[in-house]
């Protein structure tokens, strides 16, 4: 009787006729990947329907919930751009024809995650990786982006398969390289250095408080790293001496020069030895 009464329940609940203005999960058409780029030009799509598989026709609030994607780093959004921040939410609003798009200025990768994306509240889908031809997160693709994708080629690593296949092949790499040079609009000169060996890399990024800076270099010779605020104000000098050829470590306790505590934001730092030089972006949070 009980499982009699499961089964009617269950056909009532299944065969119900779509209600006015809700959103149909199983007949929305969501990308299947959320591919980023720091210039923002790798759109996430999704088409909202109704339960009829007519496209949703009300304009509601489109969320990707990426709290569980750390080290997901967001480029600036234009006051009149087509997403907003809300912590580590990003909204959109879906137009008349049911589109939620988002066209994420964004750099790193992200695995294994749970991405909820909802419209008006609803779960539409659950996505759990992010793949972005930034995948070192210093909002720049460049050769040192290409290298890694490279090095996960033949694997089924999710953050490098752009065209979604399940494997990571050179159509995958020539996907990302199609965006070398792309960098978020409001970086200026970012790079990996004129050669293999040499650049700097802050861990964590973003940081809460102290960053490591892993710096390479080639060569012998007089070497500064020093952080600014993206206005070219200088915030903290980390090294100024001569260096040996090889790797280490350079410590920042989290401060600027006067003891203060930099307010949250994007910062870049920029290494130099002799006439080469790197840059790159330090996510501060709080
Ligand atoms: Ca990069
Ligand atoms: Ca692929």
């Amino acid at each position: 009787m009980r499982s009699a009464l499961f089964a009617l329940v269950t056909i009532v609940l299944c065969s119900a006729p779509a209600l006015g203005g809700v959103p149909s999960a199983t007949e929305s058409d969501v990308d299947p990947c959320i591919i980023t780029c720091p210039a923002g030009d790798s759109v996430f799509t999704a088409i909202i329907r109704h339960a009829d598989r007519v496209p949703w026709d009300h304009v509601g609030d489109a969320e990707l919930d990426l709290c569980g994607c750390p080290n997901l780093h967001f480029g600036p959004v234009a006051a009149n751009g087509p997403y907003t921040f809300n912590g580590c939410t990003v909204h959109t609003m879906t137009d008349v024809d049911g589109n939620a798009r988002f066209p994420l200025s964004a750099g790193g990768v992200c695995s294994g995650a749970a991405i909820p994306f909802y419209v008006e509240g609803q779960l539409i889908r659950t996505l759990s990786v992010v793949a972005s031809f930034d995948q070192n997160g210093d909002l720049a693709v460049t050769a040192a982006d290409l290298a890694i994708i490279q090095s996960k080629a033949g694997t089924a690593d999710r953050t490098a398969d752009f065209d979604c296949d399940g494997i990571v092949t050179s159509n995958d790499y020539n996907i990302a390289a199609a965006h070398l040079g792309h960098h978020d609009a409001s970086v200026v000169g970012i790079g990996d250095g004129p050669e293999a060996g040499f650049g700097a890399r802050p861990a964590p990024n973003p940081s809460h408080g102290p960053v490591d800076f892993v710096i390479r270099t080639p060569a012998r010779g007089r070497a500064t790293l020093a952080l600014f605020d993206l206005t070219g104000r200088r915030l903290a000098t980390l090294l100024d001496r001569e260096i040996e050829p090889g790797a280490m470590r350079v410590g920042w306790s989290g401060r600027d020069q006067y003891g203060r505590t930099p307010a949250a934001g994007l910062y870049f730092y920029r290494f130099t030895v002799g006439a080469q030089r790197a840059q790159g972006l330090l996510v501060i949070a709080r």
